[in-house]
């Protein structure tokens, strides 16, 4: 079976950024290690005002660290870090941007969590999503996966026992679906997010909702439907990151036919302000993200 390495030579990426693809994807191995072992939260907030797991602090500083050391990377932002950090002596001029530990509150229950990736050329974190070289994440659940879109297509791979990516499956497309999964409360939600919420579920539309996105987004990656966090009654930005979380996911929906909306424009045209912008997500096939901008337009 096709190894990560092999895939990424054929399809004929920079050196440079193959180094850095498969130097973030090794670190799955390390961070699976320390599940057993980071199981607490740490005493810190992150910038957001949420309390940090222990494995929120442990996988971004490893990563950062591994990273900065690569000399391959010239800024890098992070969910979990106030600033962005830069690299001056880097040789390449990657900018990264990475949710590392995505659904860490689910942890200690067991279920599915994830490393969310973006990979930008010119060395400025703050790029439109369109713009992004690569974009990947890892899933820990009972394989890990890596889903990988280098711009030509998206390729799912898992990790055997060696620690080898092997090629899963290539040329992945989100097929037309119905599964959904929402954040927010229903008595928070916004007006129009409701009247979508009524009319997939008139459409017979099933609930799939586990909390991590990164592990609703795989499912709906595989089976189709959509994956929404909206805006709330007094949180209009609603809870997910533009650039950790819907700029990455986005790109790789995006790469598999699918599309990513804040049920107004597409988030992959729009430049982030500042790394830590927050932004209403809607993520999936093109029939639910159809129906989101039809419910959008009709409830203005
Ligand atoms: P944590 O990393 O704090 O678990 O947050 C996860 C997350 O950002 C995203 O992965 C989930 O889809 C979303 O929050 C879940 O939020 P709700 O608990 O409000 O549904």
């Amino acid at each position: 079976m096709t190894t990560l390495h092999e895939y990424l030579e054929s399809a004929g990426c920079e050196t440079d950024l193959c180094t850095l693809i498969e130097l973030i994807a090794e670190q799955a191995q390390p961070i699976r290690e320390a599940f057993i072992t980071h199981q607490a939260y740490a005493e810190s907030e992150n910038v957001y005002g949420e309390r940090q797991a222990a494995m929120d602090t442990w996988s971004d500083e490893l990563i950062t660290r591994v990273l900065g050391e690569s000399g391959l990377v010239r800024a890098l932002s992070s969910e979990e870090q106030d600033e962005v950090r830069t690299f001056p002596g880097a040789k390449a001029e990657y900018a990264v941007v990475m949710d590392p530990m995505d659904g860490s509150s689910l942890i200690q229950t067991n279920l599915a969590v994830g490393t969310i990736v973006g990979i930008f050329g010119g060395g400025d974190v703050l790029q439109p999503g369109r713009d992004l070289k690569a974009a990947l994440y890892m899933l820990y659940g009972p394989m890990t996966t890596l889903t990988l879109t280098v711009g030509k297509g998206v390729c799912i791979f898992a990790m055997d026992h060696g620690g080898v990516y092997r090629l899963l499956e290539r040329d992945v497309r989100i097929p037309d679906g119905n599964l959904y999964g929402t954040g927010g409360g229903r008595p928070d939600w916004i007006d129009q997010h409701a009247a979508f919420i009524t009319a997939v579920e008139a459409d017979g539309a099933k609930l799939r909702y586990t909390g991590s996105y990164v592990a609703d987004f795989h499912q709906i990656l595989k089976y189709g439907g959509i994956y929404c966090y909206p805006a709330l009654k007094g949180k209009p930005k609603g809870k997910l990151r533009l650039l950790y979380e819907a700029i990455p996911v986005g790109f790789i929906a995006a790469q598999a036919g699918g599309a990513i909306t804040d049920g107004h424009i597409d988030l992959l045209d729009l430049k982030p302000a500042e790394p830590h912008q927050r932004t209403p997500i809607y993520v999936g096939s093109m029939n639910m993200i159809s129906l989101v901008k039809e419910t959008f337009e009709r409830s203005r």
